[in-house]
């Protein structure tokens, strides 16, 4: 026949064309300025931490160098880490996020 339905599949690897979206991790980093009130009060506002939460995070930070707020869709994680770069810089403090595809 002319037109044969679309199976879904790669013509050429036979594997799914229909991948879910990828997630990405926003990582906050330590660094020796940012007053750890300040990154407890950004934990709450842009990642809806309560305060337990935000705390045990921005300890982990401070102790491991690194830790993960939060995962989401590549838009939202890249505006999150944007915004808390932006908010930290305004505030003069070198808070930074950063964000990371998951495996
Ligand atoms: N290390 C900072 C201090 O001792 C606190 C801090 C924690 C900074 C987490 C950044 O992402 C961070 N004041």
């Amino acid at each position: 026949p002319e037109h044969e339905e679309d199976d879904g599949l790669a013509v050429q690897t036979g594997k799914p064309e229909l991948q879910p979206p990828a997630r990405y991790q926003v990582i906050m980093l330590n660094d020796d300025y940012t007053p750890m009130d300040f990154v407890v009060e950004v934990l709450e506002v842009f990642f809806m931490l309560n305060r337990e939460k935000a705390t045990q995070i921005m300890l982990r930070v401070h102790t491991e160098g690194r830790a993960v707020c939060g995962v989401y869709s590549r838009d939202i994680a890249e505006t999150k880490a944007a915004q808390v770069n932006e908010y930290a810089r305004e505030c003069q403090h070198p808070l930074m996020c950063q964000i990371e595809r998951e495996a």
